[in-house]
C-alpha cells in the first residue's frame, strides 16, 4: 500500500470513530432533551389510576423545570402488571403501578397485603402502609431489582358476577371467578366454594364478556371505570380484602439518577398518593350509586355471614404468615392493636 494511501485508510478509521464521539458530545452539549419515563398502568385512562398517573406526571415535569418527562401509558399497553415488573427489573422500562398481590412471585412478603379482612377501614390501611411495616415491605423489592416509592390506594374489594347474588360462601359453589395471578387469592377463593381462575387484569373484560369467567372481585372505582356492569349482573359486598398498588421504579434505572432527580420522583409520588387516595375515596362514595344506576343488583352479604366466609378462611392467614415470616407477621398485628386502641 502506498504511503498515500495508508494515510487515507488511517484517516478513514479515525473518522468512523470520531463521528458517533461527536454526535453524543452534540447531545451532552444540547442536554435539554428531557429524560423520558414510561410509567406504564393497567387500567383506563378514565379511571382513579389513570388520573393519578397523570397527575404524577404533571407534578414531575413542573417540579424538574421540564427536564423529566413522564409518559402515563394506561390500559395495559406496555402489558400487565407482571411483564411491567420484568420490564422493570430488566431496566427496559422505567416506570409502573399495579397491584402489590401480582407482584408475590418475585417479592414473598407482599402476601402480607392479601390477607383476607386484615384492615378494618382505610384509615388502618394507610397507617400501616405508610408506617414503619410498610416501608419494610417495599425495601424488600430492592434486591429483587425494584424500588418501591408509595402505595396508593385500589380498595376493598367486592364480588361481581353474571349468575346470583352471593348471599353467603355456599352461593359461590361452582362460580367460576377470576382471580389475580397470586396464590393466595387462588387458595382464598378456592376455599370458599369458587372455580377460582387466575388471569391477567388486561384479559378480564373480555373474560367475563365471553363467559370464559362468570365473576371477578375488584373494587367499586374498578367495577365501574372497566366498565364491568356491561357484562355483570350482580354486585355482593364482602369487602373481603384491601388491595394497595404500589408505584415502582426500575433499580437499574433509579440507580443511574442523580440525587436531585430522586427527589423530584418521591415527592411528586408522595403528591399523587394523597391526591389519588382521595380521588379514590370521593369516587368510591357514590361508585354503588352509580353501578346501581347502571342496572347492577347490589346485595350486602350479611354480618354473620361474612363472619363464616372469615373463619373458612383462618387457615390462609396461617399460610402468609409463614411466608412473610412469623416476626413481620407479628409486628402487623401488634401495630393494628396498637391502632384499634386508640
Ligand atoms: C390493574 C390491576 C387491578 C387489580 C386486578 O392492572 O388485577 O384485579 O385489581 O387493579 O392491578
Amino acid at each position: 500500500m502506498s504511503i498515500a494511501r495508508r494515510t487515507l485508510v488511517a484517516a478513514a478509521a479515525a473518522l468512523a470513530f470520531a463521528a458517533p464521539l461527536a454526535a453524543q458530545a452534540q447531545a451532552q452539549a444540547q442536554d435539554i432533551k428531557p429524560r423520558l419515563i414510561r410509567f406504564g398502568y393497567g387500567l383506563n385512562e378514565n379511571s382513579n389510576q389513570g388520573r393519578a398517573a397523570k397527575l404524577f406526571a404533571e407534578q414531575v415535569q413542573k417540579a424538574s423545570g421540564n427536564k423529566m418527562k413522564v409518559r402515563a401509558i394506561g390500559a395495559a399497553a406496555l402489558g400487565p402488571d407482571t411483564q411491567m415488573q420484568q420490564a422493570l427489573i430488566g431496566g427496559a422500562q422505567e416506570m409502573m403501578v399495579g397491584s402489590t398481590a401480582t407482584l408475590v412471585g418475585i417479592t414473598k412478603e407482599m402476601a402480607l397485603w392479601d390477607t383476607p379482612f386484615l384492615f378494618n377501614n382505610a384509615k388502618e390501611a394507610d397507617a400501616v402502609l405508610d408506617g414503619p411495616v410498610g416501608q419494610k415491605v417495599m425495601d424488600k423489592l430492592q434486591e429483587k431489582g425494584l424500588v418501591g416509592l408509595v402505595y396508593w390506594e385500589n380498595g376493598f374489594r367486592n364480588l361481581t358476577n353474571s349468575k346470583r347474588p352471593i348471599a353467603k360462601a355456599e352461593d359461590l359453589d361452582g362460580i367460576k371467578l377470576r382471580v389475580m395471578q397470586n396464590n393466595v387469592y387462588l387458595e382464598s377463593f378456592k376455599l370458599l366454594g369458587a372455580n377460582a381462575v387466575p388471569l391477567p387484569f388486561s384479559e378480564l373484560f373480555s373474560a367475563l364478556e365471553t363467559h370464559t369467567v362468570d365473576g371477578q372481585e375488584n373494587p367499586y372505582n374498578t367495577i365501574l371505570s372497566s366498565k364491568f356492569y356491561e357484562v355483570q349482573k350482580y354486585v355482593s359486598v364482602t369487602n373481603h380484602v384491601y388491595s394497595p398498588w404500589i408505584v415502582l421504579a426500575s433499580k437499574k434505572w433509579w440507580d443511574g439518577l442523580s440525587k436531585d432527580e430522586q427527589k423530584v420522583l418521591l415527592e411528586a409520588a408522595r403528591a399523587s398518593r394523597e391526591f389519588e387516595r382521595k380521588d379514590t375515596r370521593e369516587e368510591g362514595a357514590k361508585a354503588l350509586a352509580d353501578l346501581k344506576a347502571k342496572g347492577m343488583q347490589v346485595n350486602e352479604v350479611p354480618v354473620a355471614e361474612v363472619a363464616k366466609m372469615r373463619g373458612k378462611l383462618a387457615q390462609v392467614n396461617e399460610g402468609i404468615a409463614a411466608n412473610v415470616g412469623s416476626d413481620l407477621w407479628k409486628e402487623t398485628q401488634g401495630a393494628l392493636s396498637t391502632l384499634r386502641k386508640q
